[in-house]
Protein backbone atom coordinates (compact mmCIF):
# COMPACT_ATOMS: atom_id res chain seq x y z
CA UNK A 1 0.00 0.00 0.00
CA UNK A 2 1.08 3.81 -0.92
CA UNK A 3 0.47 4.81 2.62
CA UNK A 4 0.36 2.65 5.80
CA UNK A 5 0.65 5.48 8.15
CA UNK A 6 -0.77 9.26 9.34
CA UNK A 7 1.52 11.58 11.69
CA UNK A 8 -0.65 14.32 12.94
CA UNK A 9 0.67 17.35 14.31
CA UNK A 10 -1.07 18.19 17.72
CA UNK A 11 -1.51 21.70 18.07
CA UNK A 12 -3.90 23.57 15.11
CA UNK A 13 -4.44 20.19 13.70
CA UNK A 14 -6.42 17.27 16.85
CA UNK A 15 -6.98 19.97 18.74
CA UNK A 16 -6.32 24.08 19.16
CA UNK A 17 -4.11 25.82 22.41
CA UNK A 18 -2.87 28.32 19.98
CA UNK A 19 -5.01 30.85 22.07
CA UNK A 20 -3.29 29.57 25.58
CA UNK A 21 0.08 30.02 23.51
CA UNK A 22 -0.86 33.70 22.64
CA UNK A 23 -2.40 34.47 26.49
CA UNK A 24 0.65 33.05 28.28
CA UNK A 25 3.21 34.75 25.57
CA UNK A 26 1.51 38.19 26.00
CA UNK A 27 1.14 38.25 29.60
CA UNK A 28 4.37 37.49 29.44
CA UNK A 29 5.25 40.21 27.08
CA UNK A 30 3.36 42.80 28.99
CA UNK A 31 4.85 42.08 32.49
CA UNK A 32 8.23 42.83 30.14
CA UNK A 33 7.34 45.47 28.47
CA UNK A 34 7.29 43.79 24.79
CA UNK A 35 5.32 44.59 22.27
CA UNK A 36 3.34 41.15 21.12
CA UNK A 37 0.53 40.88 18.73
CA UNK A 38 -1.54 38.43 17.08
CA UNK A 39 0.30 38.26 13.69
CA UNK A 40 3.47 37.95 15.87
CA UNK A 41 2.14 34.59 17.15
CA UNK A 42 1.18 33.49 14.29
CA UNK A 43 5.16 32.49 13.61
CA UNK A 44 5.39 30.73 17.04
CA UNK A 45 3.28 28.06 15.11
CA UNK A 46 4.97 24.48 15.34
CA UNK A 47 8.26 26.78 16.65
CA UNK A 48 10.00 25.05 19.61
CA UNK A 49 9.26 27.33 23.04
CA UNK A 50 13.17 28.63 22.88
CA UNK A 51 12.49 29.93 19.63
CA UNK A 52 9.20 31.22 20.32
CA UNK A 53 11.26 33.26 22.63
CA UNK A 54 13.46 34.35 20.33
CA UNK A 55 11.21 35.79 17.72
CA UNK A 56 9.47 38.00 20.25
CA UNK A 57 12.59 38.98 21.57
CA UNK A 58 12.86 41.08 18.17
CA UNK A 59 10.37 43.43 19.73
CA UNK A 60 12.84 44.01 22.64
CA UNK A 61 15.05 47.10 23.29
CA UNK A 62 16.31 46.46 26.76
CA UNK A 63 20.47 45.03 27.99
CA UNK A 64 21.07 41.78 26.67
CA UNK A 65 19.38 38.83 28.14
CA UNK A 66 21.57 35.69 30.06
CA UNK A 67 20.70 32.45 29.12
CA UNK A 68 19.48 31.94 32.54
CA UNK A 69 16.89 35.01 32.20
CA UNK A 70 15.81 33.40 28.75
CA UNK A 71 15.02 30.11 30.90
CA UNK A 72 12.97 32.09 33.05
CA UNK A 73 11.16 33.44 30.73
CA UNK A 74 10.39 30.09 28.98
CA UNK A 75 9.54 28.75 32.26
CA UNK A 76 7.08 31.57 33.14
CA UNK A 77 5.50 31.15 29.81
CA UNK A 78 4.69 27.69 30.58
CA UNK A 79 3.88 27.80 34.03
CA UNK A 80 1.27 30.06 32.54
CA UNK A 81 0.29 28.17 29.59
CA UNK A 82 -0.69 25.27 31.60
CA UNK A 83 -2.76 26.62 34.06
CA UNK A 84 -5.07 26.85 31.03
CA UNK A 85 -4.18 23.46 29.59
CA UNK A 86 -5.22 22.36 33.24
CA UNK A 87 -8.52 23.27 32.28
CA UNK A 88 -8.80 21.12 29.10
CA UNK A 89 -11.03 18.43 29.10
CA UNK A 90 -12.08 15.56 26.36
CA UNK A 91 -14.78 18.09 24.88
CA UNK A 92 -11.76 19.85 23.01
CA UNK A 93 -11.73 17.77 20.98
CA UNK A 94 -14.10 17.99 17.75
CA UNK A 95 -16.58 15.06 17.32
CA UNK A 96 -14.86 15.17 13.45
CA UNK A 97 -11.58 14.18 14.58
CA UNK A 98 -12.34 11.44 17.03
CA UNK A 99 -14.57 9.98 14.48
CA UNK A 100 -11.75 10.43 11.72
CA UNK A 101 -9.25 8.59 13.36
CA UNK A 102 -11.93 5.88 14.39
CA UNK A 103 -12.04 5.40 10.62
CA UNK A 104 -8.23 5.36 10.17
CA UNK A 105 -7.90 2.86 12.82
CA UNK A 106 -10.39 0.57 11.86
CA UNK A 107 -9.27 0.25 7.92
CA UNK A 108 -5.87 -0.95 10.29
CA UNK A 109 -3.98 2.21 9.45
CA UNK A 110 -0.94 3.58 12.10
CA UNK A 111 -1.42 6.25 13.30
CA UNK A 112 1.03 9.11 15.41
CA UNK A 113 1.65 12.23 16.57
CA UNK A 114 4.73 14.49 15.49
CA UNK A 115 4.76 17.94 17.58
CA UNK A 116 7.32 19.83 18.79
CA UNK A 117 4.93 20.70 22.36
CA UNK A 118 7.14 19.59 25.39
CA UNK A 119 3.35 19.19 26.75
CA UNK A 120 2.18 17.28 24.19
CA UNK A 121 1.38 14.32 26.48
CA UNK A 122 0.09 16.28 29.03
CA UNK A 123 -2.17 17.55 26.46
CA UNK A 124 -3.34 14.27 25.28
CA UNK A 125 -3.77 13.00 28.71
CA UNK A 126 -6.32 15.48 29.43
CA UNK A 127 -8.19 15.54 26.41
CA UNK A 128 -8.64 11.42 26.17
CA UNK A 129 -6.32 11.08 22.66
CA UNK A 130 -3.71 9.10 23.86
CA UNK A 131 -5.74 5.63 23.25
CA UNK A 132 -5.93 6.44 19.60
CA UNK A 133 -2.37 6.47 18.56
CA UNK A 134 0.52 3.40 18.17
CA UNK A 135 3.14 6.53 18.74
CA UNK A 136 4.02 9.81 19.93
CA UNK A 137 7.07 11.43 19.03
CA UNK A 138 7.33 14.93 20.73
CA UNK A 139 9.27 17.66 21.83
CA UNK A 140 10.53 16.01 24.38
CA UNK A 141 12.41 13.44 22.27
CA UNK A 142 13.93 15.79 19.77
CA UNK A 143 17.15 17.85 19.08
CA UNK A 144 15.72 19.95 16.50
CA UNK A 145 12.56 21.14 16.02
CA UNK A 146 10.22 21.90 12.78
CA UNK A 147 11.35 22.65 9.98
CA UNK A 148 13.50 19.93 10.97
CA UNK A 149 12.19 16.56 9.85
CA UNK A 150 13.62 14.93 13.26
CA UNK A 151 9.86 14.51 14.48
CA UNK A 152 8.33 12.98 11.85
CA UNK A 153 11.16 10.78 10.88
CA UNK A 154 11.43 9.36 14.81
CA UNK A 155 7.90 9.13 14.53
CA UNK A 156 7.81 6.64 11.68
CA UNK A 157 10.56 4.90 13.16
CA UNK A 158 8.71 4.06 15.79
CA UNK A 159 5.58 2.95 14.08
CA UNK A 160 8.34 1.16 11.74
CA UNK A 161 7.26 2.25 8.57
CA UNK A 162 8.99 3.92 5.60
CA UNK A 163 8.61 8.09 5.64
CA UNK A 164 7.48 7.70 1.89
CA UNK A 165 4.79 5.52 3.09
CA UNK A 166 3.69 8.27 5.87
CA UNK A 167 1.07 11.13 5.26
CA UNK A 168 1.67 14.00 7.87
CA UNK A 169 -1.29 16.41 8.49
CA UNK A 170 0.12 19.81 10.14
CA UNK A 171 -0.81 23.52 10.22
CA UNK A 172 1.95 25.07 10.17
CA UNK A 173 4.38 25.82 7.62
CA UNK A 174 7.22 24.48 9.50
CA UNK A 175 5.36 21.56 9.94
CA UNK A 176 4.57 20.99 6.01
CA UNK A 177 8.62 21.71 5.29
CA UNK A 178 9.44 19.17 8.16
CA UNK A 179 6.75 16.48 6.39
CA UNK A 180 8.69 17.06 2.75
CA UNK A 181 12.07 16.96 4.16
CA UNK A 182 11.11 13.72 5.79
CA UNK A 183 10.04 12.24 2.30
CA UNK A 184 6.78 11.90 3.20
CA UNK A 185 3.56 13.15 1.89
CA UNK A 186 1.90 16.21 3.39
CA UNK A 187 -2.16 17.72 4.09
CA UNK A 188 -2.44 21.06 5.17
CA UNK A 189 -4.96 22.11 7.81
CA UNK A 190 -6.17 25.40 8.65
CA UNK A 191 -4.04 28.42 8.07
CA UNK A 192 -0.66 26.33 6.21
CA UNK A 193 -4.03 25.09 3.65
CA UNK A 194 -4.96 28.63 2.85
CA UNK A 195 -0.87 28.92 1.60
CA UNK A 196 -0.97 26.33 -1.02
CA UNK A 197 2.40 24.42 0.02
CA UNK A 198 1.03 21.42 0.93
CA UNK A 199 0.03 17.78 -1.13
CA UNK A 200 -3.39 18.23 -0.28
CA UNK A 201 -5.18 21.23 1.69
CA UNK A 202 -7.97 20.06 3.98
CA UNK A 203 -11.28 22.37 4.75
CA UNK A 204 -12.51 19.84 7.29
CA UNK A 205 -10.41 17.33 8.87
CA UNK A 206 -12.20 14.52 7.46
CA UNK A 207 -11.10 15.39 4.17
CA UNK A 208 -8.62 13.14 4.83
CA UNK A 209 -10.23 10.15 4.54
CA UNK A 210 -10.85 10.10 0.73
CA UNK A 211 -7.31 11.70 0.13
CA UNK A 212 -5.98 8.22 2.48
CA UNK A 213 -8.81 5.99 0.19
CA UNK A 214 -7.08 7.22 -2.88
CA UNK A 215 -3.60 6.53 -1.67
CA UNK A 216 -4.69 3.46 -0.69
CA UNK A 217 -7.37 1.87 -2.99
CA UNK A 218 -9.44 1.76 0.59
CA UNK A 219 -12.71 2.60 0.65
CA UNK A 220 -12.87 5.01 3.98
P1 LIG B 1 5.59 23.75 24.27
P2 LIG B 1 2.64 21.60 17.53
C1 LIG B 1 3.77 23.54 18.94
O1 LIG B 1 2.88 22.48 18.86
C2 LIG B 1 3.00 24.87 18.92
O2 LIG B 1 2.38 25.06 17.65
C3 LIG B 1 3.97 26.00 19.13
O3 LIG B 1 3.28 27.23 19.14
C4 LIG B 1 4.72 25.77 20.46
O4 LIG B 1 5.67 26.80 20.68
C5 LIG B 1 5.41 24.42 20.42
O5 LIG B 1 4.45 23.41 20.19
C6 LIG B 1 6.14 24.11 21.71
O6 LIG B 1 5.20 23.93 22.72
O7 LIG B 1 5.94 25.08 24.81
O8 LIG B 1 4.32 23.17 24.86
O9 LIG B 1 6.74 22.76 24.34
O10 LIG B 1 1.89 22.47 16.60
O11 LIG B 1 4.00 21.14 17.01
O12 LIG B 1 1.83 20.46 18.06
MG1 LIG C 1 0.66 22.84 14.89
Amino acid sequence: MDTEAVIFDLDGVLLHTDRFHYLAWKQLSDEKGIYFDEEINQRLRGVSREQSLEIILERYGGPALTPEEKKQMTDKKNEIYRSFLGQMTPADVADDVRTTLLALRKADFRLAVGSSSKNTRFILDKTDLAGYFDAVSDGTMIRRTKPDPEVFLLAAELLAIRPEKCLVVEDAAAGIEAGKRAGMKTAAFGDAAKLRIADHDLNRFSDLLPIVGNYTGVNL
